[in-house]
């Protein structure tokens, strides 16, 4: 990497406020390019455009989404597919436009079929319907990886693409409603431990399984994958298949989950299930042999984690997003 700027696209989430420090870690802080929303809106296309012809900029990390959890998608499906849509066309054309060398857009495991075989491959993808309660979400994280292998066959970009499996960690979105399952019960079973609730409701059946990844360990995968030099990536890779599954290759259930929330949280009452709510997609866990044949793996372990994003939520749950 020559001396150009590092423009992470969504520094102030979860997932780029991660990139941001990992980058930080490795002595590149001087290198960071950023910009809140405030200064640069990302749905804008003639402000993106601009913003990328005034900066020298060397790499890109697209982090910048509009996400949520299960309720949030089936709620917003209109904002969620139309603000991603627009965010990734806007900053991987103006990325083309501008010369960039090298980006790296971040999609979801929520792009493969409900029923993929498990665990999943990154071939799964298209081979079937998706979830109903995130569909346009992922649909729009389809396109966002499809238009970085676009631009890589017409135009010879290295634009690379990973897909996270469910995230966690310090500076997650903690609203009840809104919010992805860790964050949510993170905070519903700190909230009953403290009233000395007799029992806690946890949403659906508690039967699905789910992958979990700190966000530190998807933002050392992030920075290991955009410094891969080209014969690396695509000894891995195939040019209609650009994208790299990132996650643990392990899965609980909902009500291990939760009973390890518990524990974390020192709720000793008991755990109810509603099952009037939803349960998304039975399980999806990814199939990571590339990006571990890659020289990549996760160094966070499930209970450590949560442990650490519940000493972060306690530490902010004033200024949470309520
Ligand atoms: O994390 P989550 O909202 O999203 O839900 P998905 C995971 C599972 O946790 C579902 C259960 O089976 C929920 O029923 N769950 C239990 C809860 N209690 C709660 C709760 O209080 N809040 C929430 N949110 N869930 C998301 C996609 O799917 O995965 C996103 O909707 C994204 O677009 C993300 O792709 C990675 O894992 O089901």
């Amino acid at each position: 990497m020559t001396q150009g700027k590092i423009f992470v696209a969504g520094h102030r989430g979860m997932v780029g406020a991660a990139i941001v420090r990992r980058l930080e870690a490795l002595g590149l802080g001087d290198r960071l390019l950023l910009a809140g929303r405030e200064e640069l809106d990302l749905l804008d296309q003639a402000a993106v455009r601009r913003f990328f012809q005034r900066h020298a900029i060397e790499r890109v990390y697209l982090a910048a989404a509009r996400v949520g959890g299960i309720h949030a998608n089936d709620t917003y499906p209109a904002e969620f597919i139309h603000q991603n849509l627009v965010i990734q066309c806007n900053v991987i054309h103006a990325a083309w436009e501008a010369g960039v060398p090298r980006l790296l857009f971040l999609g979801s495991s929520c792009i493969y079929p409900k029923h993929a075989p498990q665990p999943i491959p990154e071939e799964a993808l298209l081979t079937g319907p998706l979830e109903p309660t995130n569909e346009p979400y992922a649909v729009a994280k389809i396109a966002g990886l499809k238009i970085c292998e676009s631009y890589h066959r017409q135009y010879g970009c290295d634009f690379r693409s990973v897909m996270p499996t469910n995230l966690y960690g310090p500076g997650d979105n903690f609203h009840p409603d809104n919010a992805h399952v860790i964050p949510a019960l993170l905070r519903r079973f700190h909230e009953a431990a403290q009233r000395g609730d007799e029992a806690v409701t946890v949403w659906g059946t508690g039967t699905p399984r789910r992958e979990f990844l700190h966000v530190d360990d998807m933002a050392a995968a992030c920075v290991h994958v955009m410094e891969l030099d080209e014969a690396a990536y695509r000894s891995q890779t195939a040019p209609m298949r650009r994208h790299l599954n990132v996650g643990t290759g392990q899965d609980v259930t909902i009500a291990e989950l939760a009973q390890t929330i518990a524990r974390v949280t020192g709720f000793g009452g008991r755990i109810v299930f509603d099952a009037s709510k939803p349960d998304g997609t039975p399980r999806k866990l990814l199939d990571v042999s590339r990006i571990r044949a890659l020289g990549w793996q996760p160094s966070i372990g499930l209970e450590e984690g949560l442990r650490s994003a519940y000493a972060w939520y306690r530490e902010h749950a004033a200024q949470v997003r309520q």
